[in-house]
């Protein structure tokens, strides 16, 4: 089969590229491994920045976004030393979040991707993408029952995250691969219960970091910091409730509403950029081309900022044969992921304490309640905030 554009990957950045494609004429097929359920119930992300919601919305993308999502403006910082909050809304460039989960997006951009007469591939794993370097490059596909199948394009979009095809398919050396293990873990935990506060939680606590954050009336995200290799399951969940009381100090600030765990995974904070994230015919986009601690909650925007990019610069290529935009493509795209890299490198820092015990400890948890007290008095460092914490 042949298309001009085939994007492997139904995630954000996938889907997002598709129907832009779409709107603007160019015809493109989606190659998704997984089943449509099971992507469309994958929660993940919650926290869309204003340029995401811009993105959506002049594409006609944000119909189930304006309905149901939630305009999210605060955030609470609970340390030793008490609770601040910072609105952001009336700090930096006055942008707010619009919460709605990632995996409600997912769907509205899969029946929109459809109804626009898209091509989208369910249970279709690409195994193999080839012919990176000439101007049709290949694409060996597998579906659920066994088949296989070979595709050509003009041009791939990885949007296969960082376990896919598209990353496994970069020749050595062809791309560099910039890479931090910032040695913290995250027990990710999703609760049937509505939020306990109105701001997202961030608590810095001795025992380790929690953090709240709303997700719908019904659902919650906590997070728990937990030992590098724990085994999720064997936290009980009262365990998990005695510690979220403790470290975000329920009983001065107030009782936080329980319920049953839903989900729960452990998440360890790595990142990585590439650089560039193109290799001849392919073009990376979201987790594919780097991936994000998601201390800032940055992951789904970028996907959406890479994906509007690589839209328009495609679109050109396609329609006039004009390759300049996607030439420069990854410069476009890489100042500004890593500026979020840097921003949630900072993030890390502020919420983590040290590990240990000892003299460097004690110096590494001094730096970061001196960073909590800067943010808690300087106007000027709460705009630098605001402006890095919602924008892109
Ligand atoms: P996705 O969403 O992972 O989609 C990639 C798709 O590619 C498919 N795939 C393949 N398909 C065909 N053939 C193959 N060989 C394939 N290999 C993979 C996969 O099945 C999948 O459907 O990547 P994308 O589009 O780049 O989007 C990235 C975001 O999903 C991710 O960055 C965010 O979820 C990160 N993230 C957050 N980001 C935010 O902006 N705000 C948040 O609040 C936020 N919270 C989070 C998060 C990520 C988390 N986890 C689980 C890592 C919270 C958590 C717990």
């Amino acid at each position: 089969e042949d298309v001009p554009v085939l994007i492997i990957g139904a995630g954000p950045a996938g889907l997002v590229l598709g129907n832009l494609l779409l709107a603007a004429g160019v015809d493109c097929a989606i190659l998704e491994q997984r089943g449509r359920a099971h992507v469309e119930q994958r929660a993940r992300a919650g926290f869309l920045a204003a340029n995401t919601v811009r993105v959506l919305a002049e594409n006609g993308l944000d119909a189930g976004l304006s309905a149901r999502g939630k305009e999210h403006d605060t955030c609470a910082f609970r340390y030793p030393g008490g609770q601040f909050e910072l609105c952001y809304r009336k700090l930096g460039r006055a942008e707010v979040h619009t919460v709605y989960p990632q995996q409600h997006l997912v769907a509205d951009l899969v029946a929109e991707f459809l109804a626009r007469g898209g091509d989208l591939r369910f249970d279709t794993e690409v195994t193999a993408v080839t012919g990176l370097d000439g101007d049709r490059p290949e694409v060996a596909t597998r579906d659920a029952g066994g088949v296989t199948r070979r595709w050509t394009s003009r041009y791939v979009a990885g949007c296969d995250g960082r376990h896919g095809a598209s990353r496994r398919a970069l020749p050595p050396g062809a791309v560099r691969r910039h890479r931090r293990d910032h040695d913290v873990s995250w027990l990710a935990l999703l609760v049937q219960a509505p939020p306990s506060m109105e701001a997202v939680g961030y608590a810095v606590h001795e025992r380790g970091f929690a953090g709240h954050m709303a997700r719908t009336a019904e659902v919650t995200r906590y997070y728990l910091q937990c030992p590098r290799g724990t085994d999720p399951m064997s936290w009980s969940e009262d365990r998990i409730w005695a510690e979220l009381h403790q470290r975000m100090q329920a009983e001065t600030f107030g009782p936080l509403r329980e319920g049953p765990v839903l989900e729960r995974a452990v998440v360890q904070m790595e990142s990585d950029v590439l650089s560039p994230i193109q290799f001849g015919s392919l073009f990376l986009a979201g987790d594919a081309a780097g991936l994000i601690s998601p201390s800032a909650a940055k992951g789904a925007n970028l996907a959406v900022m890479e994906a509007e990019i690589l839209a328009r610069a495609l679109v050109l290529a396609v329609h006039t044969g004009d390759s300049a935009a996607l030439a420069r493509y990854s410069a476009d795209c890489l100042p500004r992921v890593w500026r979020a890299q840097e921003f949630s490198h900072w993030m890390i820092n502020l919420l983590h304490g040290p590990t240990g015990t000892g003299e460097e400890a004690d110096f590494l948890r001094g730096l970061q309640l001196a960073r909590l007290e800067s943010l808690r008095s300087s106007r000027s460092h709460q705009d630098h905030f605001a402006e890095n914490y919602v924008g892109i």
